[in-house]
């Protein structure tokens, strides 16, 4: 079913708690922070949300208070998870995050309340998790865990993808000026002119490995001017590289963001001589049209953005041009953004995100090309190979578009499986059915 179109399911609406630890980066809780919400709205279920870092947290909510130990945000019940946590009565569908354990004494008391336990894991493309998806596991206290696989097809859980997130883009994409308000707000005051001038607007959410070098590099050979929006915390010495490696082809304005000059000593200011030397497709700004003038965009502006809200990291992929996202949440939100994007996938020991890359390369409709890039992206040995293919990628004509049908073609085809809330749904309705 498209992930756009769904309603809230007639019927029982349960209790649900949802377990998460936040092992480290933001993943962990962005999806469950996804999760809930997404079940909350298209179920009316009772969600709450177990979580032991509330201060992780609060960088995707910002309505979230961390000293609390219990909270109402978007009307899912916060739980501040502790080691000396007060009792609670365990919820009928209790959904485990990546095998994170629920407190002990919770679990002795699931029986004669939890009619399904679940523990969602990681998302995979590869084949086997078909086979493993909703196999049973039972556990000392009587009741059954079940493996939950989110995945790329009805064969598993499905992806998160909530209801009416297509319309929501598709009606944020349509508005010119929420686009240019959502830019000013990020700190590009001449977001007017930069969208006239057929800007390519570039976002980059990685780990530290990524050969981002070379993208700066690739990036620098654009014919259209670029703007690189990074979030805060991502590569704190981008600035410096960029400066140095760039030899003053990139224009840092300060957004108030500590990155320039704090981080960067050299960092050239907004419209530098350096950076104009190098301008691309002048283009008028309000004040210039007013003065009739015109100012030229530098080639390359770096632009250090605030961690978002979930919902605008949203409205961030929807407005890029290309995307660099990582890990799991923002590898899926790419996915629905119809939009161009590289993955940076979770590094593991033995290589065996490599093949989990592989396994879902396999399944992306895109040119060779765009393939192999993404796994260059992936790959510490080929920096050079990834600045050619991505420069030849950006100034051939149609490339682009070649691959953000591709990236339509996808999203459209993965729209027609249910979603991981619509799974857990059917499966927890047939599961208190038969029981
Ligand atoms: O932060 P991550 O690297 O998380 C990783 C992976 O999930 C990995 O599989 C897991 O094992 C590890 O964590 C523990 O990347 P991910 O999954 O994309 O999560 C980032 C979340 O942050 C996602 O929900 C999107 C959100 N986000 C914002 O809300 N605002 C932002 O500005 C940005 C950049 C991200």
């Amino acid at each position: 079913m498209d992930a756009s179109t769904k309603h809230s399911a007639p019927g029982n609406k349960p209790h649900i708690d949802i377990f998460c630890r936040v092992v480290d980066n933001f993943g962990d809780i962005g999806v469950c922070w996804r999760l809930a919400r997404s079940l909350h709205l298209e179920w009316s279920a009772h969600v709450r949300l177990w979580v032991d870092d509330l201060t992780v947290f609060r960088q995707l909510a910002p309505a979230l208070q961390p000293e609390l130990d219990e909270q109402l945000v978007e009307d899912i019940r916060i739980i501040h998870w502790t080691d000396n946590q007060t009792a609670h009565t365990p919820a009928q569908l209790v959904i485990e995050a990546f095998a994170c354990d629920p407190p002990a004494q919770y679990i002795d008391a699931m029986p004669g309340h939890t009619k399904l336990w679940l523990n969602l894991e990681y998302l995979s493309a590869e084949s086997w998790t078909a086979g493993f998806h909703a196999q049973p596991s039972p556990q000392r206290n009587g009741v059954t865990k079940y493996f939950f696989f989110p995945g790329f097809s009805d064969q598993t859980g499905g992806l998160i993808g909530e209801a009416g997130l297509s319309e929501r883009r598709r009606s944020w994409m349509h508005s010119s000026t929420k686009k240019k308000q959502f830019l000013q707000r990020l700190g590009l005051p001449q977001a007017q002119a930069y969208l006239q001038a057929d800007t390519l607007f570039v976002s980059l959410f990685c780990y530290a490995s990524a050969p981002y070098r070379s993208l700066l590099h690739a990036l620098r050979k654009s014919r259209r001017p670029v703007v690189l929006l990074v979030p805060q915390s991502v590569l704190p010495q981008l600035e410096r590289d960029a400066t140095t490696q760039l030899h003053g082809a990139v224009s840092i304005p300060d957004t108030g963001m500590g990155n320039a000059p704090a981080s960067s000593p050299d960092a050239v200011p907004e419209a530098a001589p350096e950076a104009m030397a190098q301008a691309k497709s002048p283009a008028a700004t309000e004040d210039d049209a007013a003065q009739g003038q015109q100012t030229p965009l530098p080639g390359v502006t770096l632009l250090r953005i605030p961690f978002l809200p979930q919902d605008e990291y949203d409205q961030l992929l929807w407005l890029c041009d290309l995307n660099f996202v990582r890990g799991e949440d923002s590898f899926v939100r790419a996915i629905w953004s119809r939009k161009p994007f590289l993955w940076q996938i979770y590094e593991q020991s033995d290589d065996t995100h490599l093949k989990k890359l592989q396994a879902w390369l396999a399944l992306f409709p895109g040119h060779e090309e765009t393939k192999a890039m993404m796994r260059s992206w992936n790959s510490p040995s080929r920096h050079a190979y990834f600045t050619n293919q991505l420069t030849a990628l950006l100034n051939t004509p149609g490339q682009l578009d070649s691959w953000r049908r591709s990236c339509r073609t996808f999203a459209e085809n993965l729209s027609k499986n249910k979603t991981l809330s619509e799974s857990i749904r059917i499966f927890y309705e047939n599961t208190a059915n038969s029981g």
